[in-house]
Formats: C-alpha cells, sequence, structure tokens
C-alpha cells in the first residue's frame, strides 16, 4: 500500500477547492453541497466547514445515496425517503474518487429527481481516470494515473481514524 496524499496534502487541496469553488461561483449565493457516500458525505461536510471559515456562512450540505439511479443494478431499490431542497440551486456534487463515472452519472439523476437544479458541479479528491462516459471534474485534489485493476483507497479520519489516499495494487 503506497501512499498518495498524506493527511496534510488533502487538508490542502480541500482548501484549494474551497477556494475555486468560491471564485469560480463569484460567491457562495444559492450553493448547496450534495456528498456521494459514504467518504464523498464526509468530504462535503468538510468543503461546508472550510467555506464557512472564509465566508462567514454556512451552506446547506446533504448526503445523497446513488443506488437507487445506478445502472448496474437488477432489481429496482426503492427511492430515498428523504428529498433534496436542490431546485434552482448551485449543486456541487462532492465524491472522494472519479472513475468510470456512472456514480456522478446516477447521481446527476437523482439531482434531476428532486428538482431542477440551475446547475451542477463536480469535485472530487482523486480523478484516477478510465472514464466510460463524457463526464468530468470542476474541482481536482489530485490526478492519480492508475491502471484500471488498481485500488485508490480514501481514508478519512471521520470513518478510518486517519487521513489518506493510498494505491493498492
Ligand atoms: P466510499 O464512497 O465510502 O469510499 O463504490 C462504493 C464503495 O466501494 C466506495 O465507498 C469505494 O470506496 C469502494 N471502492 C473501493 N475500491 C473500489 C473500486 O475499485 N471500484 C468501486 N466502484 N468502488 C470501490
Ligand atoms: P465510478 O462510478 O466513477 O466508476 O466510481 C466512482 C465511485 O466508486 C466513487 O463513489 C468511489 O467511491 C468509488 N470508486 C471507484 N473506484 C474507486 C477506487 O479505486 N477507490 C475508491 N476508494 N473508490 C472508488
Ligand atoms: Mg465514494
Amino acid at each position: 500500500m503506497k501512499e498518495i496524499i498524506d493527511a496534510l496534502g488533502m487538508q490542502r487541496s480541500l482548501r484549494r477547492i474551497t477556494h475555486e469553488i468560491i471564485e469560480h461561483n463569484k460567491g457562495i449565493e444559492d450553493i448547496v453541497l450534495v456528498g456521494i457516500k459514504t467518504r464523498g458525505e464526509v468530504l462535503a461536510k468538510r468543503l461546508c466547514e472550510h467555506i464557512a471559515q472564509v465566508e462567514g456562512k454556512q451552506l446547506e450540505c446533504y448526503a445523497l445515496d446513488v443506488f437507487h439511479w445506478r445502472d448496474d443494478h437488477v432489481n429496482p431499490s426503492p427511492l430515498p425517503k428523504a428529498k433534496l431542497p436542490v431546485k434552482d440551486k448551485k449543486v456541487i456534487l462532492v465524491d472522494d474518487v472519479l472513475f468510470k463515472g456512472r456514480t456522478v452519472r446516477a447521481a446527476m439523476d437523482a439531482i434531476m429527481y428532486f428538482g431542477r437544479a440551475k446547475e451542477i458541479q463536480l469535485a472530487v479528491l482523486v480523478d484516477r481516470g478510465h472514464r466510460e462516459l463524457p463526464i468530468r471534474a470542476d474541482y481536482i485534489g489530485k490526478n492519480i494515473p492508475s491502471s484500471i485493476d488498481e485500488i485508490i483507497k480514501v481514508k478519512v479520519k471521520e470513518i478510518d481514524g486517519s487521513d489518506g489516499v493510498y494505491i493498492l495494487n
């Protein structure tokens, strides 16, 4: 297991992404953050905290389970009970790893189901390449070129006890 991003590097990436989000959107008006479970949710909460430190305002931050909208499960799964208030909002989707793009495709379907968002942007900690759909991220912690059968392990202290990104092969 090789470390690719250490705890400090992860914190710096999230801080940079915070400033990129604020700059790109010329502020934080109408923005809501939606973290894709499980680790995307943790990262979205951290971005919310950083944004609050910089802008002095707490944004709304939600967690999304995309399972119902995935294209790779045979049996239809129930819709999540909680509805996300995304209508007319600028939604920033947050995930730990962007790989084939299918999770993000499902997440965009989910957002549109909940309401017509004004805009959807994507922030990821790691982009490992190998897209199967025409999807790209607006904010990227680090591009990590990987071979298809490698596994990238993202640790967050809230779940795993420590922060870091590792490559297993
Ligand atoms: P996470 O979002 O909590 O990190 O995709 C579902 C989960 O499986 C993710 O949990 C992710 O971490 C984990 N996972 C680890 N390696 C892989 C992989 O190579 N492909 C996919 N799709 N998921 C992986
Ligand atoms: P995609 O749908 O883009 O192939 O995969 C994205 C989702 O699967 C992310 O939510 C991410 O958690 C998970 N994922 C895909 N590949 C990896 C990987 O190599 N490592 C980790 N940790 N998660 C991955
Ligand atoms: Mg994830």
